[in-house]
């Protein structure tokens, strides 16, 4: 399948002079989710747009591809990012791929160790940060600025642009818009470039109707939740820790021109939707992808209108769940190994 700039050639800001540095990102699936419909009733159909099974694990391929190939169009020298871990991973793997050097600064020890070992083993210089991820996107523009590095985070305006694709094909898959669309939120891009698709696909007569943006920040950073930033975020959710988001005000766009909301979810909602999502739906995504479906949960329980009778609903899960394998066996404990015999297999296996 083409990458997202093959596809979309003529929404994009590229020209047939632009080098396309594509991984084949994006055309990920909706999955039904049969679990989370059947707990909201009402026919109400629930869709989880998977952008776990990008080339790099996350949602970040779509604006990276543009972000990259645009750079390698104006003869950059390079790019750098600051990330929570994700955008460094994508950010790697298409230098890697377009030939050119890469930097990315972490906050030490926040990152989670798939989003690591990629930026390693793509061949990224890592710079670990004391600071956290507010800190190092500051000391990252003033850099890039400085010595004319390509910023690839979502300042970068490309970014934006690749990402609006996934609203493309929600309503490509659905035939329309869905009635509400939950995703997480951390810097914000995510959700201004969604509401972006949308209504470009609105106003070139695509989709007739448009969904309600509903943004999902952890508890423990929810700047845009209390109005004001948050020094010192904290979640376990790492992808999203972050308190001064650089897209406040196209979320804030966003929400209010959608008629959606920005909710916080507590860690621990967060957990229980993520085990939700691998046990009832089969989706192994990561920690911060399930506050999507934390949010919409949290609705539900509030009852709150998520969607008309009959309504659809689209959660997007921004990252894969290998991403950050701690999480995923954090506090669960092994048994011993048993003997190699048939007997205390059976017996392992709770078989009488
Ligand atoms: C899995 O990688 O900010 O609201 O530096 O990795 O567009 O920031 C990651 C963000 C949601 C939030 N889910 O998206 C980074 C970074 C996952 C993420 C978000 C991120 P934005």
């Amino acid at each position: 399948m083409a990458g997202i700039i093959e596809r979309y050639r003529d929404r994009l800001p590229v020209t047939p002079e632009t080098p396309v540095v594509s991984l084949e990102e994006g055309s990920t699936p909706l999955i039904h989710a049969p679990g989370l419909s059947s707990i909201l009733g009402g026919d109400r159909q629930v869709f989880l747009k998977f952008e776990g099974l990008n080339p790099t694990g996350s949602f970040k391929d779509r604006g990276m591809t543009l972000a990259v190939s645009k750079a390698m169009e104006q003869e950059c020298r390079g790019v750098i990012c600051a990330s929570t871990g994700n955008t460094s991973a994508s950010a790697a793997a298409y230098a890697a791929r377009a030939g050119i050097p890469c930097w990315v600064v972490l906050p030490a020890g926040k990152v989670a160790a798939g989003k690591l070992a990629q930026a390693i083993v793509h061949g990224a210089r890592v710079i670990p940060i004391e600071g956290n991820f507010d800190e190092a996107l500051e000391l990252v523009v003033e850099i890039s600025e400085r010595e004319g590095i390509t910023l690839v985070n979502s300042l970068n305006p490309y970014r934006l642009e690749g990402q609006k694709t996934i609203a493309f094909e929600i309503i490509e898959e659905l035939g329309c818009a869905p009635d509400t669309h939950f995703l997480p939120v951390g810097n914000a891009g995510n959700i201004t470039a969604t509401w972006r698709g949308y209504r470009e696909d609105h106003h070139a007569g695509g989709t007739p109707s448009l969904p309600s943006m509903i943004g999902c920040q952890a508890a423990g950073a929810a700047p845009i939740v209390g109005g004001a930033p948050v020094k010192n975020p904290e979640t376990i959710a790492t992808a999203i820790r972050i308190g001064n988001p650089a897209s406040w005000q196209g979320a804030l766009d966003a929400i209010e021109q959608s008629s959606g909301d920005i909710l916080a979810v507590e860690d621990q909602q967060i957990l229980a939707a993520y085990d939700h999502l691998a046990k009832r739906e089969g989706v192994f995504c990561e920690p911060a992808s399930a506050a999507s479906v934390a949010g919409l949960l949290k609705r539900h329980e509030t009852a709150a209108q998520i969607a008309p009778a009959g309504g659809t609903i689209v959660c997007t899960l921004t990252g894969h769940g290998l991403k950050d394998p701690d999480r995923a066996i954090a506090g669960v404990e092994l048994p011993a190994p048993i003997p190699t015999e048939m007997d205390a297999l059976r017996k392992a296996m709770d078989l009488t």
